[in-house]
């Protein structure tokens, strides 16, 4: 059923690849007076980021409220926006509105940037400016994405189509670009690493003559919305090019090689933030296969890019990915912590430690990475992953806010205060600078970027939490709603609740209590409950017809200890464990009781039961929805929702079979098992 009100405000086709930049017409909530006559003090219109906000001021307002807002550069007025320079915290903003004069204080350029921004987002929501008392200052200094797309335009578990930075070994460059760049800012993003980690063939070559021009062009593109390029790096570049035939960072050949290889890439590419480097990871090269440690690499690169302002961001991913699955003792979740964790305090201090929010792969659900508060005295990164690879690949609804929230709100213990994730990675735990969340990108080349359309609120997400770790999951799925289909209540409500229940549905029916890992091996979509079982990638999950989990306890590998305490010993105790996280830290029988009184085993049949329910109850709830958003995007949504029940349910079947199978135990319900 249509609703014509809504429909003449709908994002059409062509304003729909604009996400929640769409700028559709809004409610005037007599917020045109605040836009119409525009004052810029302090800040030169020849920036190229101030001339950026500028300009999607009045695409913004234009779009939504039908105005021409008039420039009077330097001049006094009486009413409107002032812009004007000012003591602000960096990257940061004021709003106040006061007798009809809304003025804008930022210390810097991107702070004016990010408060246009802001302004837009209060106009899009049909909220008033008038009133505004706002100091707005990022949480975190760095707020990157990380792109894994490679230079043949493939992307390494992306979910959207094609990469729109690289196709056929050329760099791309078009107005995607720049809408590219938009849309980040928008969010407050301020760093773009443009290739994959895994770097091979023409990626390697990204540090040559051969594309120093493409590359300077979008870092200046970039620039102007303040974000900073970055480049991953392929540490045997040396071997690959046309240098010394090792990649020893204690070799002097190699460092002189590198010493002219950065001068050249930072005389080419002058905007240029550093480098992200996976070394020593799943057959990448790195410092361990010349015996020396992860810090020699690291701070080897550090040095020759730090008269260039340069950074080093260093990934922990760094595990044994050759594993004897008979072998119990090891235990690729103690990897990243003994790898690293020893070295604590030696490295220089442009070097930062990019540590995944988890210990083993951005699994639906983990306990949070011990190097997070292990660490004291060195920069650290959080990274995590907004390309849904084991959590639903963009077909499945999963909303992983929720999910960033409980991470960065997890106390470490590393401190009596200030010890939370969003402490640490925010500088204040331990007085870093060179901190901050990435996140592993979730766009690609398709219209609506992130394939499914709601996955944009995970972009969208991202962005506004790694600025303001205050948020709630809840506040920012509400404001993408309305920014992205407008102000409809309904609408707002069923997107949010959909959004916020996405989570807990798919875990429900993918793996339960934290166990993770019962997915396709390589694809990672879709069941194989012993896919890994049998493999070398060190992620089993130990089911035999007694029960199931791993013993990371005292008595098995010990993980436990890698944690402060209390939670070392919370984890470590089985009546105290956290549920949700109960078959990773042990292994149970599939009777045991849980605290709901229900059985491991009845558990795990609820739960998948349960699962897909909810599924079919959120395909309801989008249906509920047709007329009120646009049409491409409904039929985008339902087409996704059918094949998100259609996987739930290989799901359910196939884990519950597996379990009964291995038990004999049946569902006390006695519903359906294969
Ligand atoms: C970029 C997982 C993914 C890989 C990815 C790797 C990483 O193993 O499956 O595709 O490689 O993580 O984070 O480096």
């Amino acid at each position: 059923m249509k609703n014509p009100v809504q429909e003449n405000r709908m994002p059409q086709d062509a304003a729909w690849s604009q996400l929640w930049l769409c700028y559709t017409p809004r409610q005037d909530a007599d917020n045109r007076a605040y836009v119409e006559q525009v004052s810029v003090s302090g800040f030169a219109m020849t920036d190229p980021v101030i001339r950026n906000a500028w300009q999607e001021l009045q695409r913004g307002v234009g779009g939504m409220l039908d105005v021409r807002p008039v420039l009077r550069e330097d001049a006094a007025i009486d009413r409107g926006l002032s812009v004007r320079r000012g003591e602000t915290p960096a990257e940061g903003y004021a709003l106040m509105e006061k007798n009809g004069m809304l003025t804008l204080t930022a210390s810097d350029e991107k702070g004016v940037l990010y408060g246009i921004f802001h302004i837009l987002r209060q106009i899009a929501q049909e909220k008033p400016l008038q009133g505004m008392r706002e100091l707005c200052q990022p949480s975190n200094p760095l707020r990157m994405l990380n792109h894994w797309d490679n230079m043949d335009g493939s992307i390494e578990r992306g979910y959207a189509g094609a990469s729109f930075f690289f196709r056929d070994g050329e760099i791309l460059i078009d107005g995607r670009t720049q809408d590219y760049a938009r849309l980040a800012a928008s969010v407050g993003i301020n760093g773009v690493v443009l290739n994959n980690v895994n770097v091979k063939e023409q990626a390697t070559w990204l540090i040559t003559e051969r594309y120093f021009d493409r590359v300077a062009r979008i870092a200046e593109i970039l620039a102007g919305y303040g974000i900073r390029l970055f480049l991953s790096l392929n540490y045997a570049a040396p071997m690959e090019l046309d240098g010394p035939d090792s990649a020893d960072p204690l070799c002097p050949e190699v460092v002189g090689w590198w010493r002219d290889k950065m001068a050249e890439v930072f005389r080419s590419i002058p905007n240029l933030g550093g480098f992200l480097v996976k070394a020593d990871s799943e057959g990448r090269p790195g410092p361990f296969t010349y015996g020396r440690t992860q810090a020699d690499g690291a701070n080897m690169l550090a040095d020759l890019v730090k008269p260039y302002g340069g950074v080093i961001i260093w990934r922990c991913f760094v595990y044994n990915c050759k594993q004897d699955w008979r072998d119990r003792k090891t235990d690729r979740a103690r990897a990243g912590y003994d790898n690293f964790i020893g070295m604590d305090g030696a490295y220089h201090d442009n070097v930062i430690l990019q540590i995944k929010n988890g210990p083993m792969d951005f699994q639906i659900r983990e306990p949070v990475s011990p190097l997070l508060g292990g660490l004291t005295r060195t920069n650290q990164m959080l990274e995590v992953q907004i390309a849904q690879e084991y959590t639903g690949q963009q077909i499945d609804l999963c909303y992983l806010i929720p999910m960033f929230k409980e991470t960065l709100d997890f106390k470490t213990y590393c401190g009596a205060a200030q010890d939370t994730v969003a402490d640490i990675v925010g500088g204040r735990s331990f007085g870093s600078r060179l901190c901050g969340m990435a996140a592993v990108c979730n766009t690609g080349g398709d219209a609506n970027w992130t394939g499914h359309d709601l996955a944009a609120a995970n972009l969208y997400g991202f962005g506004r939490l790694a600025y303001d770790t205050s948020l709630a999951a809840e506040e920012i799925a509400a404001e993408w709603a309305r920014m992205t289909y407008g102000c409809d209540r309904k609408t707002t409500d069923t997107v949010t609740a959909l959004l916020m229940g996405s989570r807990g549905t798919y875990e429900k029916y993918t793996s339960p209590l934290g166990i993770g890992w019962m997915v396709e091996p390589n694809t990672h979509y879709g069941p194989n409950v012993d896919g890994y079982e049998y493999s070398r990638w060190g992620t089993y999950h130990r089911a035999d017809h007694l029960g199931l989990g791993v013993d990371r306890t005292d008595a098995g590998t010990g993980y436990v200890r890698q944690y402060h305490e209390p939670n070392a010993s919370r984890y470590n105790n089985v009546q105290e464990c956290p549920e949700e996280l109960l078959l990773f830290f042990h292994h149970l029988p599939y009777t045991y009781r849980l605290r709901s009184g229900k059985t491991l085993l009845q558990h795990i049949y609820d739960s998948h039961f349960e699962g897909v329910e909810e599924v079919e109850r959120m395909i309801r709830a989008w249906e509920g929805l047709e007329g009120r958003v646009p049409d491409i995007s409904y039929r985008n949504v339902r087409e996704r929702l059918e094949r998100q029940l259609h996987n739930a349910k290989e799901w359910r079947d196939q884990v519950n079979s597996y379990f009964y199978r291995k038990s004999g135990i049946g569902d006390e319900k006695g519903r359906e098992i294969f």
